[in-house]
């Protein structure tokens, strides 16, 4: 690509000869244009100015144009790469809606607006398969005065997800690490004779204005199904987490982002398969395992308000299940940012299960009370970095392999007298 800022001379590749022929094409944010036919002469290409990007071909290549954003998958241009957004059919009321470049040179939506006014976009998902669970998601930085909501309809039902601005940055995943994009998600069930669903995604801005920009809508098709809070009957649930069906992050638990950073070096979904000489899961086939966290106490991973929002005065039920090498070296904490800790539960060896190299799995159920405060968060801190497993056992695996945490199955739920 050449950005011409007055006539160019350009010397051509070798293997060019005098009085060979190039396609001069312009470049736009979805096309490439041809526009002129430009001739060697003496090993070299003069561009006329104008101050415009463009790309050259010799004579009769074929442009490579990227184009059919989103193919093979249920949405069109889900990336917002070509500023085309007629297959997201826009409608506004006193607010803008438009593809703009993000500081990392990504294209993505915005949705603004300088007073009260709404603005929404939507597209029929189709190619769904009949009969499975599917997590559409996306990533949003939502300013102060603005709302979104991301919404599924289907066959008379409807599923959806609202979030205001983040207090917090996320360090959910890479690209986002360190900013206030938060990720978004609805999951929902897909009859067996469907194989599409509405997804629209609603702005709405109160009288100060505001703005809302948004990228990477994702679709992806759950392996088996997890309980759902919302499902009937699951009314009290707040969060349930069995880390079977995670889209991309590790599910309602995300790095804290101590380092800075997004920390997912040191988590990942843990998966047991045929044939493994060990594993470290703790029920089903996935698990959220934690590698040995560094030497610092620290919160290692936490939960959002966008996924748990506990209220003050109330008592919970909480579980979850577990297993690990290593006594006093993990808790599982529900606390505020101010210390105030209303509920921890020191991990301890869980030993190995009896005739494999695997660790044994423990299940807790506990309950807890709040206090007065409003900004509760299910965290899992390193509480004393410098405990290992002990000791060094080869017919128990080293202890780097014994180091180590896993989680499943957490809920928490609104206690209830039986
Ligand atoms: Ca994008
Ligand atoms: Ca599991």
């Amino acid at each position: 690509m050449v950005v011409c800022l007055e006539n160019t001379t350009w010397d051509v590749p070798e293997n060019w000869e005098e009085g060979a022929k190039a396609d001069l094409y312009e470049l736009s944010r979805s096309t490439k244009t041809l526009v002129d036919t430009l001739t060697v002469r003496n090993r070299k290409l003069t561009l006329q100015a104008k101050n415009t990007p463009y790309v050259l071909y010799r004579q009769g290549e074929k442009p490579w144009i990227a184009g059919n954003f989103g193919e093979g998958t249920p949405l069109e241009n889900p990336g917002f790469d070509t500023p085309d957004l007629f297959m997201w059919h826009p409608k506004t009321e006193n607010a803008r809606v438009e593809t703009t470049i993000s500081a990392n040179h990504d294209p993505r939506l915005t949705m603004s607006s300088y007073g009260a006014g709404r603005t929404e976009i939507s597209q029929l998902m189709q190619g769904l398969h009949g009969g499975t669970t599917n997590t559409v998601y996306l990533f949003a930085d939502i300013s102060a005065g603005a709302q979104m909501t991301l919404q599924v309809s289907c066959v008379g039902r409807t599923y959806a997800a609202t979030q205001t601005k983040s207090g917090l940055p996320s360090y959910n995943i890479v690209k986002y690490a360190g900013t206030f994009y938060q990720k978004i998600k609805v999951t929902f069930d897909l009859p067996a004779d469907e194989s599409s669903a509405m997804l629209t995604i609603l702005a709405s801005f109160d009288t100060s204005g505001g703005c809302i920009n948004l990228d990477d809508v994702r679709v992806w098709e759950n392996e088996t199904r997890s309980p759902q809070i919302t499902d009937p009957g699951r009314e009290d649930y707040l969060l349930y987490e069995d880390f079977e069906n995670v889209e991309q992050g590790y599910g309602c638990i995300t790095p804290a982002g101590n380092e800075g950073s997004a920390w997912d070096f040191q988590a990942h979904i843990a998966e047991k398969t045929q044939g493994q000489f060990l594993d470290y899961v703790v029920d089903g086939r996935h698990s959220l395992k934690i590698d040995q966290g560094g030497e610092e106490p620290q919160t290692l991973l936490r939960t959002y308000p966008n996924s748990l929002k506990l209220k003050p005065d109330t008592t919970y039920d909480i579980a979850f299940g577990y297993l690990t090498g290593v006594t006093g070296r993990h808790a599982l904490r529900v606390k505020t940012d101010r210390g105030n800790i209303v509920y921890e539960y020191l991990f301890a060896d869980t030993g190995l299960e009896p005739g494999t190299h695997s660790l044994a799995s423990r299940f807790i159920s506990d309950t807890f009370h709040t206090d007065g405060c409003d900004d509760y968060y299910l965290s899992i801190d390193l509480v004393d970095g410098s405990i290992t497993a002990q000791p060094e056992s080869p017919e128990e695996g080293s202890a780097a392999e014994r180091t180590v945490l896993s989680i499943d199955n957490v809920s928490i739920r609104i206690h209830t007298e039986d």
